[in-house]
């Protein structure tokens, strides 16, 4: 069995969870928390390197009995522990900890107090006015509970793209082993890179559909067969995902390949050229009356109807088949043309790795620079440098920067953005920094107009450079906070200000609609991945989706520039 690593990592927050409920040791929360956290960002497959005889104890935050652990679940596909420890604590609080606002210590507060199991307990309790009369529990926190619900479905619903991707490397390397199968791809919102996945569709061209079914339907992480048909089958996978396959001939591989990549927007526009050129578009090709045009590949058919070939994370009926007819499509951003990272955490404040070590891994990906962003010591961040500790560092960047060849560490710093829109280092050292990565860490309720005010204010000050998790959102957890980022943009264009887009998979703030709108108002971009492990380092791809799917090309984006314009770009006037 393909154990993939977000299993393993759900299992350990799970784990985490449960300890958290029972008020267990934080020490051995923390070690749970942080091993689900690097086995999420591992680039490589747990169960590949098992079977290469790889020591899991090498990973930075994977001891003895972590790795025991994991061993057995890769064999059994459960971890006992765990098992054990939902006899203690009833399943279903973890439930509710999917909820906004609800935390372990919450949830056992309302299980002690109010006996609350699951949704429809506290639905009651808020309803008959309980829940507000627990201490601690004000009439805001009630509100912020409730709205929390209402997204806990929607949520549910969708898998983050990062989450989706094992999953889909692993189901292509199964079919490609297959002689019968010519092309297979997965289509759909996945290719079209969008930052949540409903389901996934594979399409595979093979003149053997019934092979082909067969061989879906006795994958091995198939947990239920949906349908089962002649050149189509759906199922759902361990992981609870849905994936539907269609198998097609290779002469509309490409009529099918545009077809099921979508969007259904984009789909249906081009249907309508199509009509008015008096032809026919569908899965399998373009034709005029009997006669298939084209079909093969996706250019084929675009060019058909006057269209350049337009990249899948384009094709959401935006503006983007206007441009096509135009050919004056943008070239967008690639994954190459990265130049480096400007949000980087090392052991120094929360990081798992030493600074030689975030360098090297730089310098494996072909970057020429780094910037090493630590959290600044604030009243909300304890594990922050301060002021002695940063001049260490940066005295030590010095030195390592002399023995650097071709490769420069930027002195940077997270800097907390205080309620009142001040930063909090003082100028003495702000003016010792290459730049600075701002961002704001609490307060995160306070009105749009306070918090907008707060992030002018603090981008008045001359050592703002970079705006960093702009919207403060987590995908599928917790939703955007109050902010005019219109308003934001202007005054970031008007400052020499930039925005950041947030890389970690469950960030991704901004979004894509954030990122034309950036790249519309003229304001720079930077995408970040706020590593705090070597391998995080390797999240920059799913930046570079996002901002693809906000139509940004190389110039738009200032880390994709040699040093000497990176730091004229960020030049405040
Ligand atoms: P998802 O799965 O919700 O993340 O989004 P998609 O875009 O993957 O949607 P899905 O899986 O329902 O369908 C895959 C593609 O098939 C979709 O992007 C476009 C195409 N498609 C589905 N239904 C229709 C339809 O009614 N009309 C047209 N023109 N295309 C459709
Ligand atoms: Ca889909
Ligand atoms: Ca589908």
């Amino acid at each position: 069995m393909t154990i993939h690593n977000i299993e393993i990592a759900a299992k350990f927050n799970q784990i985490a969870d449960l300890l958290e409920i029972q008020g267990e040791n934080p020490f051995r929360i923390r070690a749970y928390r942080n091993a689900a956290r690097e086995l999420e960002s591992l680039p490589q497959e747990i169960t590949d390197m098992i079977q290469q005889g790889v020591d899991l104890t090498t990973l930075p935050t994977i001891g003895d009995d972590l790795a025991k652990k994991i061993e057995v679940m890769v064999k059994t596909g459960e971890i006992p522990y765990l098992k054990k420890l939902e006899t203690q604590v009833p399943l279903v609080l973890s439930e509710l900890l999917k909820v906004e606002g609800l935390g372990p210590k919450r949830v056992k507060t309302l299980f002690q107090k109010l006996n609350v199991q699951n949704a429809d307990d506290l639905r009651k309790v808020i309803e008959s006015g309980k829940l507000r009369t627990i201490k601690g529990f004000g009439e805001k926190l009630e509100q912020k509970i409730s709205a929390g619900m209402l997204h806990v479905q929607e949520y549910s619903k969708r898998t983050r793209l990062s989450d989706a991707f094992p999953i889909v490397e692993s189901f292509i390397k199964y079919f490609k082993k297959l002689k019968e199968v010519k092309q297979v791809e997965c289509a759909g919102s996945f290719r079209r890179r969008r930052e949540t996945v409903g389901d996934l569709d594979i399409l595979i061209s093979s003149n053997q559909a019934e092979k082909i079914i067969t061989h879906f339907v006795n994958y091995e992480e198939v947990d239920e067969i949906l349908s089962q048909g002649d050149t189509r089958s759906s199922v759902r996978l361990h992981s609870g995902i849905q994936v539907d396959l269609r198998v097609v001939d290779e002469a509309s591989y490409g009529a099918a390949l545009l077809y099921f990549t979508g969007s259904k927007a984009h789909n249906i526009a081009i249907r309508k050229m199509a009509v008015k050129m008096r032809l026919k578009i569908n899965e399998y090709g373009i034709y005029r009356g009997e006669e298939q045009l084209a079909g093969k590949t996706e250019k084929d058919v675009y060019k058909q109807i006057g269209l350049a070939y337009i990249e899948p994370e384009m094709r959401e009926d935006r503006g983007e088949i206007v441009l096509a007819q135009k050919n004056e499509l943008p070239k967008l951003i690639t994954l190459n043309d990265i130049k480096g990272d400007l949000h980087c955490h090392t052991t120094a404040s929360d990081g798992d790795a030493s600074i030689e070590q975030m360098v090297e891994k730089a310098q494996a990906l072909n970057y020429e620079y780094i910037a090493l962003t630590e959290h600044s010591k604030s009243l909300t961040i304890a594990h922050g440098l301060d002021e002695k500790r940063l001049l260490q560092q940066l005295e030590l960047i010095d030195k390592l920067n002399a023995k650097l060849k071709k490769f420069v560490i930027l002195k940077s710093m997270e800097v907390d953005i205080l309620e009142d829109g001040t930063l909090d280092l003082s100028e003495d050292v702000l003016k010792q920094l290459d730049l600075t990565v701002c961002a704001v860490h609490s307060k995160f309720n306070l009105s749009e107009r306070k918090q907008t005010e707060r992030i002018l204010r603090a981008m008045d000050n001359p050592y703002f450079n970079i705006f960093a998790h702009p919207t403060g959102r987590l995908i599928n957890k917790r939703q955007p906070y109050a902010i005019d980022l219109d308003k934001i943009m202007q005054a970031a264009k008007e400052r020499g200000c930039v925005l950041e887009l947030n890389a970690q998979p469950e960030r991704m703030e901004l979004d894509d609609v954030h990122c034309l709108q950036a790249k519309n108002r003229g304001v720079k971009i930077v995408i970040s991945t706020d590593s705090h492990s070597t391998s995080q380092l390797d999240n920059m791809k799913f930046g570079v989706f996002q901002a693809r799917r906000g139509w940004l090309e190389a110039k738009d984006v200032i880390n994709t520039h040699s040093l000497k314009e990176l730091q004229r770009l960020l030049k405040r006037d």
